[in-house]
């Protein structure tokens, strides 16, 4: 990053982190308590998994989509819609999503089952969906013009087709600006049978880049270059970590739909590639990783053990998808003089140094901004300042001993509670 554009930078964050706070203090006279960073995490009361044998799959930040019964066929209801959102506080996004939600609210059923997807475009243009990976009739397929023709704004289109596979698929637009703007949502499928070993915790998270420049909200979908990274829609620290309980066997769920491959590290544990875009792998699986790149258009599941307590990263690992807000600024380079050293540096610089001869300087980017991530009960427990390395594609996983787990448990409980009574 240079040295204009970080400084501009810290600018933003500085001005982003006063407007949040502002927002903060104003939501804690109303919700004293932390606020449910996620109703989706919630397992439902009753839906694909509740009474079944496995997981269900939690995908932070985003919601599940609900579901009827009839006639044996489970009825979804998708709308196609403008969005407005934010992948941090303060940082207002005009997206393109599915039901108020971008991504889209998450797919999640079992193998076997019958669905019927009535698909409503309330978007400004014609539209149609593709369901990546699932083998369906050819006219279920969702590409315009070839499968079907698209969906006019106003119109809506009927999908229904059986599902005989299991893995971690995905819906999006068809249109590739579309799928710039945002347009993808989970659509993940349990096996009739679980695999072995089982797994306690399931997670997905899907990965996208965009292009937004400063003081627009509307992403650039020509763009090449791509200054904003997130996972299910948001970016670190906004990210909610994914809490597993120390010895739990967890999988995790990547899915990548933009212009770029994504690098995927986890710290502090081995893990095995154990599915892909076209559901589960074949075992035994021999080669331990921690990272995998996933790239465009490509699911990976990842499965491991979660023997270390600790609060792990889990991020891309190209560095500038471990940022926010990448922009190259018009106008000189700056180079602090000697004696005025820049905000957030003081006490960085040997004794005696000038920091003006040091080439390079500054590239630090430890910005603190705990009061952008929120009050949410899976942050509990976490150091002051946890947030200033946290940008980007970036989140944690959190393997933490049985207490502390049960205690955000309940503080999870309690918000998705008073969310119902708020309703
Ligand atoms: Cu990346």
């Amino acid at each position: 990053m240079n040295n204009s554009r970080r400084s501009f930078f810290r600018g933003l964050i500085t001005i982003a982190g006063v407007a949040a706070a502002d927002r903060a203090s104003a939501d804690q006279m109303t919700h004293p308590m932390p606020a449910p960073a996620n109703p989706g995490q919630v397992p439902p009361v009753t839906g694909a998994t509740a009474a079944g044998t496995v997981v269900p799959v939690v995908t932070p930040d985003l919601p599940r989509l609900p579901f009827e019964i009839v006639g044996g066929v489970k009825v979804f209801n998708l709308r196609a819609e403008p969005v407005k959102t934010e992948f941090l506080p303060g940082r207002p996004v005009d997206a393109w999503g599915f039901n108020g939600s971008v991504p889209g609210p998450t797919i999640e059923v079992n193998e076997g089952d019958r669905v019927r997807i009535i698909l409503e475009n309330r978007l400004p243009e014609m539209f149609a969906p593709h369901w990546h990976g699932l083998e369906v009739p050819s006219n279920m397929d969702g590409v315009p013009g070839i499968s079907q023709p698209p969906i006019k704004p106003g119109e809506s289109h009927t999908y229904e087709f059986t599902l005989h596979q299991n893995g971690t698929f995905f819906y999006h637009s068809h249109m590739p600006m579309q799928e710039m703007m945002g347009m993808i949502g989970l659509f993940v499928v349990h096996p009739a049978k679980p695999h072995a070993p089982r797994v306690d915790r399931d997670f997905g998270l899907i990965l996208q880049g965009w292009a937004i420049l400063p003081n627009n909200t509307v992403p650039n979908t020509l763009a090449m270059e791509f200054n904003w990274l997130t996972f299910n829609g948001k970016s670190g620290p906004a990210t909610t970590p994914l809490v597993v309980k120390r010895g739990e066997r967890v999988r995790i769920r990547l899915v990548n739909l933009g212009m770029d491959h994504h690098p995927i590290h986890l710290h502090g544990h081995q893990f095995h590639v154990t599915g892909t875009e076209a559901g589960r792998a074949k075992g035994p699986f021999t080669m331990a990783e921690n990272t995998v790149i996933v790239g465009v258009a490509q699911a990976r599941d990842i499965e491991f053990d979660a023997k270390y307590v600790g609060d792990w990263m889990l991020h891309c690992h190209l560095p500038h998808h471990m940022m926010n807000q990448m922009v190259s600024m018009v106008g000189p380079m700056m180079v602090p003089p000697k004696g005025a050293p820049m905000p957030g540096h003081e006490g960085h610089v040997m004794p005696g140094q000038d920091p003006s001869k040091v080439p390079g300087f500054p590239q630090d980017m430890w910005m603190p901004m705990d009061e952008l991530a929120g009050r949410k009960p899976e942050i509990l427990g976490l150091p002051e300042q946890w947030t200033g390395a946290m940008m980007g594609m970036m989140t944690l996983v959190r393997v933490v001993e049985p207490e502390l787990f049960d205690r955000i448990e309940r503080l999870r409980a309690e918000a998705a509670k008073r969310t119902e009574g708020s309703r």
